[in-house]
């Protein structure tokens, strides 16, 4: 593949392998083992990671666990705010390399990494100023006359397993490493194998940061091996796993060894509804993007795209033009749209929905094959459309996490409510329609975690976001994650 510029390769490469970040240390694996990771642009490999394995997440559960009952137990609200400012500084700084790093280990676009840099830092300035809003609470009660006082104390719920998976790991441990800080729990990371660099690095400038040795630790390898010994020990008092249903079901299980909270971000299949009053200007974009932006490679992608009669011919003439106007490609060019998927494993299991939903009687539109020419190497493909789709067909119904779109024709307001909540799943959701009846009636209706209006995928940290149904449980971001990682006291204070 050709590059239009030359690349300098991060230093953090020039490692022989790369270690586990435990207790303020890269480590090896005990046993040496090593697994590589690659580039799935080119297919290269990139790096080789540690295999870890139960041994090296108990040595690291051990580091967290010291962290949290010793040197991060003393620092106040106001020095973890500071030291989260701190990190911000250096992120920002090494924003570069973080998303140079992410790009090569992913394949998500560079450009679009790096346009990222105000809304990424944004978050972390938002979980930084929840550092000083965990609190308590002082509830009015009916006792004695009023000569008791009752407190509600909060307090951090411990160690934390954090599980991560490879769409977009530099941003997706945020919502992990920041409420930790903010809260003053530790934690252990598992990033995906097929992703692990980004949240490496960043492990390692949280400590030059300040952030203290033992409170973040990452611990890299197998879900079957490392992932599933972290769900499973006894020393890990939450989980926030965000992944596929059949791991968040293995985490479910696993957790019942000592009661561990949860966190679960499982999949998706969000509908995303145009009504014949719609701004088409706008809706052809905003839903295109709802299903190809990162590849497909999101869980709130609005895949099921169902259309109001009427529309229905003009809308899919529109979508595929503006999906042939989506360049797929080099990563690391400054005008690629879409980078490749993460993996030839990925790439098989949407080539192979790819063709079930033609078998189902699906029309095939645009794109639905892998792209050849200098980009043979990679696991791309080109933008897919499927027209004729019926909400009962596998592509309609299953998480494909891939660039494919099914549209699917509707008549009322009442039957688009009915297809869009006919999943198993309930997270992301969208509508477009200049009809405030239609939009509140859909606002109100929709059994999903979010529903966007005129505009697809906004999340702001204050407000965050999470899933229904299917789809799992607990919010990532705002007020209520922060809840997630606290447990809370009551005290009974008589001065009768
Ligand atoms: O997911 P896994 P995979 C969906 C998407 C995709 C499918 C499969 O549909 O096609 O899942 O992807 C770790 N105990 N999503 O196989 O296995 C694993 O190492 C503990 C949706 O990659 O769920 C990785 O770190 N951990 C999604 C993480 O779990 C285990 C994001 C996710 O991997 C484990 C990714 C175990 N037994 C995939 N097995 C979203 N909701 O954004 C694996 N892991």
């Amino acid at each position: 593949m050709t590059r239009p510029s030359p690349i300098t390769l991060p230093d953090f490469l020039g490692k022989p392998r790369l270690q586990h970040f435990i207790d303020g240390r890269w480590v090896d694996s005990a046993d040496g083992q090593t697994l590589p990771t690659r580039n799935p642009a080119t297919g290269e490999v990139l790096a080789q990671l540690a295999r870890g394995g139960a041994a090296e997440v108990d040595t690291a559960v051990a580091a967290a666990r010291r962290a949290f009952e010793g040197p991060w137990s003393r620092f106040t609200p106001a020095q973890r705010q500071q030291v989260m400012m701190r990190f911000i500084e250096l992120f920002e700084r090494h924003f570069d390399e973080l998303t140079l790093l992410e790009s090569l280990d992913m394949g998500a676009p560079l450009a679009k990494l790096r346009a990222a840099r105000p809304t990424a830092i944004q978050n972390l300035l938002f979980y930084a100023s929840m550092a000083r809003q965990v609190g308590g609470e002082l509830p009015s009660n009916s006792l004695a006359g009023g000569q008791v006082t009752t407190m509600i104390l909060k307090t951090p719920v411990g160690v934390v397993g954090g599980i991560i998976p490879w769409n977009g790991p530099l941003f997706g441990q945020m919502h992990v490493v920041a409420p930790t800080l903010a809260t003053g729990c530790t934690a252990v990371l598992k990033p995906a194998e097929d992703a692990s660099l980004a949240v490496l690095r960043t492990a390692e400038l949280l400590v030059e940061a300040g952030v203290p040795a033992g409170v973040i630790n990452v611990v890299t390898g197998l879900g079957s091996e490392a992932g599933a010994a972290l769900a499973a020990h006894p020393d890990v008092n939450r989980i926030a796993f965000t992944g596929s249903n059949a791991t968040g079901r293995e985490i479910i299980k696993a957790s019942a060894v000592n009661t561990k909270r949860l966190q679960l971000e499982l999949g998706g299949k969000s509908p995303d509804i145009v009504f014949a009053d719609a701004d088409l200007d706008k809706a052809v974009p905003g839903v295109a993007m709802g299903v190809y932006n990162n590849s497909g490679q999101i869980c709130f992608a609005g895949t099921r795209v169902f259309v109001q009669r009427p529309l229905v011919d003009e809308f899919v003439d529109r979508m595929a033009s503006y999906g042939q106007t989506l360049k797929v490609g080099d990563p690391l060019a400054a005008d690629t749209h879409l980078g490749p998927l993460i993996s030839q494993r990925q790439l098989d299991t949407v080539l192979n929905y790819v063709a079930q939903g033609q078998n189902e009687g699906a029309r095939l539109v645009a794109g639905g094959e892998r792209l050849g020419g200098d980009l043979t190497q990679g696991y791309f493909i080109a933008p897919t459309l499927f027209s004729h789709v019926h909400n009962d067909m596998a592509i309609a119904r299953e998480e494909i996490f891939g660039p494919v779109a099914s549209v699917i024709p509707f008549d009322s307001v009442d039957e688009a409510l009915t297809l869009a909540n006919s999943t198993r799943y309930g997270l992301g959701s969208g509508v477009w329609s200049s009809n405030i009846k239609t939009v509140m009636k859909m606002v109100h209706g929709i059994q999903a975690g979010t529903v966007w209006v005129n505009c697809y995928g906004l999340v702001d940290p204050a407000v965050g976001f999470g899933g229904i149904k299917d789809s799992g449980y607990g919010w990532k971001g705002g007020q209520a994650q922060i809840d997630g990682f606290l447990v809370q006291k009551a005290a009974y204070l008589n001065w009768a």
